[in-house]
């Protein structure tokens, strides 16, 4: 059984931030998402400088930034974004009531809606916690990469349940098979470790196209991290979209 295209999926995803990533995937000839988890505005701008043209997002986890400021961080990563054609992730896994991370969201220094094209949520706190994420597309969190997750098999069932029924959402992170009506994220991509000594569990490119039929990798410290940011971005961009041609 053969996994379906990028462009098939353009006519089973509906949501306008899921059109919007297939569209950068297939014009890009990519489907890796770069994990910026540094800690400075001028880290995560300089790697978004270098990672730009390889990459369909950036990930963010804006609240490590120690220098946190609208103007600074945001303007030019916008700006970037624009220049390389990009969309920007912020991986706020949100996880509480609707009211709260409706305030979590708008509010706060960070100000989430007003940038960042998709987010990740939990859905934990159920399906109506969803309904605050207007004007933005929301990557579930249906199973975690990390040794020991809770996020055992009937979780995922009835995340995967939520995450098909509601309409702000167009997408999963996940480390297992979704439906084909949901755009496939996953985390937990290395080439070089097979974990961090924090729980974290890597796997290949090949094996989350090959095994998992996944639409986007997500790498973190495999590029960040590495002597040469943007050569690595290269590597595991070709690996990425050798795998998924593989696959087809
Ligand atoms: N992430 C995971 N696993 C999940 C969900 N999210 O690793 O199940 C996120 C982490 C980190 C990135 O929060 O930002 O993906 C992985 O980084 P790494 O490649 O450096 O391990």
């Amino acid at each position: 059984e053969k996994r379906i295209s990028y462009e098939q999926k353009l006519d089973l995803c509906d949501h306008s931030v899921a059109q919007k990533l297939l569209e950068i995937a297939i014009e890009k000839k990519s489907n890796l998402i770069v994990s910026a988890d540094v800690t400075t505005t001028q880290e995560l701008l300089a790697l978004a400088e270098k990672v730009g043209p390889h990459i369909v997002a950036l990930k963010t986890h804006i609240d490590i930034l120690i220098d946190f400021n609208s103007d600074q961080t945001i303007l030019p990563l916008k700006d970037l974004a624009t220049k390389y054609n990009f969309l920007l992730m912020e991986d706020r896994k949100f996880a509480d009531i609707g009211n709260t991370q409706e305030l979590q969201f708008a509010y706060g220094m960070y100000k989430i809606s007003n940038w960042a094209d998709l987010v990740t949520a939990q859905v934990i706190a159920g399906y109506d916690s969803l309904d605050c994420f207007r004007n933005v597309g929301v990557v579930a969190i249906l199973g975690m990469s990390s040794k020991g997750t809770l996020t055992d098999s009937s979780y995922r069932e009835e995340a995967t349940k939520i995450a098909l029924s509601h309409p702000n959402v167009f997408g999963g992170v996940a480390q297992n098979k979704i439906p084909n009506e949901l755009l496939l994220f996953t985390p937990g991509i290395n080439l070089a470790d097979s974990g961090d000594g924090k729980g974290q569990q890597y796997n290949t490119p090949e094996h989350a196209f090959a095994q998992l039929e996944t639409d986007f990798i997500i790498v973190g410290r495999g590029i960040y991290k590495s002597n040469d940011p943007e050569k690595s971005a290269l590597t595991y961009r070709i690996a990425g979209w050798k795998a998924y041609e593989q696959s087809l």
